[in-house]
């Protein structure tokens, strides 16, 4: 059967921005899948408009030309990512009728319901991890069998929504065949931070474990795995970064939600790869609580050039709000830490605006930023979003209406946006105006061969005044999420 997958890219991708965003990473998701299937003989496309941003009338050619019996959907709650889904999902069921139109991810686990009821021309939403049960499902299609069985799905049934239940969560995810990279062709992906592309050679995404046995009340992600972490074994692994490396891969992100939670199997695949003298340039993400020198020496040598550290806030009481089970303190120890090991960068990522968080705590965030042994902050405007704890417990104290903000998730800040926005800009200015700052930034980029490489390849952007106020607006207004409260908007008009 010939399915089609879709990436859609947030309406600003395409309009505003053309060839600069938020970066562009391979929908890994969708790729595992795209490998799983084609192994059951199946014929798969990718059409990645979130990496090519190709104009929507375009892209409904690509699809209009491959035919395909199913056109399945990457969707996530935030950055209009579902709605994009579904305004794309209406024209291409115009277009053919017969087609059938599946969703995946984050927006179709926790919204699914809310979507067959609200979009007519959606014919089911598979929840959680999609690899047997896109597989079940394409293949109930193909043989015009009942959906009453396939686990994990949400579908329409002579006018009903019925939802299945669930699936177990894929025990040994060695069984899954190695994600497909070669449907995405010769699109470009990189990282992007502010403007400044941070790979200079061919880069992907990879993932060695999935789930995370915390509970982080903004994340979905305990939602979804059932707080379990299922490593894929290390030997597996290796296979994988030889593939990578034999396809002319040179740049890697883990996107595991937990990457060394396992310490020991952290530093176990780390010297692995050392032994295997890959040459690889990596980044990775890392809760401040699970550091040990040891741990981030290994890394290092291992080839990770920068490290992001969640530290979130410098209140207590807003990471007991988001059940963090960290200090600041620990967070600047954990800095300063990775300061000493010498990777090339270290950035750090904050939410404001959580419910009831007052300027003064929102300013004493980006005041700590500057204490911290960190390169680059990330300030993000916190926005709530269905499948997380916050969004259930705002709802179920009546706080936020879901019917009005589950497609996009919504602020909770108790201050107006602009003023907060107002902040973060001077919070931005003042962390990278610091003489001393300056100084040290300048001295490890002339030590550092990564750093003089990714400066090299961004020298259009840093040249230029424009390229630097295009840096400076994109770091003050990307990192937002949620729409804003109708209530707030009241109060604005
Ligand atoms: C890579 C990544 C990014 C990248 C790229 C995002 C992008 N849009 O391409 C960057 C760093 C830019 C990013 C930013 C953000 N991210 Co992010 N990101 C991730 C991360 C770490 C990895 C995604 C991945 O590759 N996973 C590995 C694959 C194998 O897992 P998977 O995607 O879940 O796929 C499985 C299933 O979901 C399903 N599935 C997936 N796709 C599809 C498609 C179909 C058709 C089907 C049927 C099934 C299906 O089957 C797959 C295989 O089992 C995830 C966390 C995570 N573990 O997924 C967060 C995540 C997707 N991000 C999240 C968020 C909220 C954001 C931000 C909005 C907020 C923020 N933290 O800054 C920003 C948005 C900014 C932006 N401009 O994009 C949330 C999304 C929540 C939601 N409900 O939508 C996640 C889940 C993190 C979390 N734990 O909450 N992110």
């Amino acid at each position: 059967m010939k399915i089609c997958f879709i990436n859609p890219a947030p309406r600003s991708y395409v309009i505003e921005r053309g060839h600069e965003t938020s970066g562009a990473y391979p929908p890994l998701g969708s790729l595992y899948i795209i490998a799983y299937l084609r192994q059951q003989g199946h014929e798969c496309i990718l059409l990645d408009q979130h990496a090519t941003k190709i104009p929507t009338s375009r892209l409904l050619e690509q699809v209009k030309k491959y035919d395909p019996f199913v056109v399945a959907f990457n969707s996530l709650t935030d950055i209009n990512h579902g709605k994009r889904s579904t305004f794309i999902a209406q024209k291409v069921k115009a277009w053919n009728p017969n087609v059938k139109i599946i969703f995946g991810n984050c927006h179709a686990t926790f919204n699914h319901d809310r979507i067959l009821a609200k979009y007519p021309f959606v014919d089911v939403c598979v929840r959680g991890e999609g690899e047997l049960t896109t597989s079940e499902l394409i293949s109930a299609f193909e043989h015009n069998r009942e959906l009453t069985n396939v686990l994990g799905i949400t579908y329409r049934d002579k006018g009903n929504i019925r939802v299945n239940p669930d699936r177990p969560l894929i025990q040994d995810l060695d069984q899954m065949p190695f994600p497909d990279r070669s449907v995405l062709g010769n699109i470009k992906y990189f990282q992007n931070y502010g403007g400044l592309n941070a790979d200079y050679g061919k880069f992907t995404s990879i993932q060695s474990s999935r789930g995370c046995p915390y509970n982080c009340t903004f994340c979905c992600q305990s939602h979804i795995s059932q707080r379990k972490w299922r490593p894929r074994s290390i030997p597996k692994v290796i296979e994988e970064l030889h593939q990578l490396e034999s396809e002319g891969y040179t740049n890697l992100y883990w996107v595991d939600d937990n990457f060394t939670i396992n310490r020991k199997r952290a530093i176990q695949l780390f010297q692995a790869m050392r032994r295997e003298k890959f040459d690889f340039v990596w980044v990775c993400d890392q809760r401040v609580d699970l550091v040990t020198t040891e741990l981030l020496q290994e890394m290092r040598r291992a080839g990770c050039h920068t490290l992001s550290f969640g530290i979130e806030s410098a209140n207590q009481r807003i990471l007991n709000f988001f059940n963090k089970g960290f200090t600041p303190q620990i967070a600047r120890t954990a800095t300063m830490k990775a300061k000493k090991v010498g990777f090339d960068f270290t950035m750090g990522t904050f939410v404001v605006g959580a419910p009831t968080e007052t300027l003064e705590e929102i300013k004493n965030t980006f005041v700590f930023a500057q204490t911290l042994g960190i390169d680059f902050p990330q300030f993000h405007i916190y926005g709530a979003i269905p499948g997380t704890d916050v969004w259930d417990k705002l709802v179920e104290e009546g706080t936020i209406d879901p019917e009005k903000y589950w497609e996009n998730g919504v602020k909770t800040l108790v201050l107006p946006l602009e003023v907060v926005e107002k902040e973060m800009k001077k919070a931005y200015y003042q962390f990278i105006t610091r003489p001393r700052f300056i100084f040290n930034q300048l001295l490890r980029t002339l030590k550092s061969h990564h750093r003089r490489k990714i400066i090299q390849s961004n020298l259009k952007v840093l040249g230029s005044p424009q390229g630097m106020q295009r840096f400076l607006k994109f770091t003050t207004t990307t990192w937002t999420h949620g729409d804003v409260p109708d209530s707030r908007q009241e109060q604005k008009n």
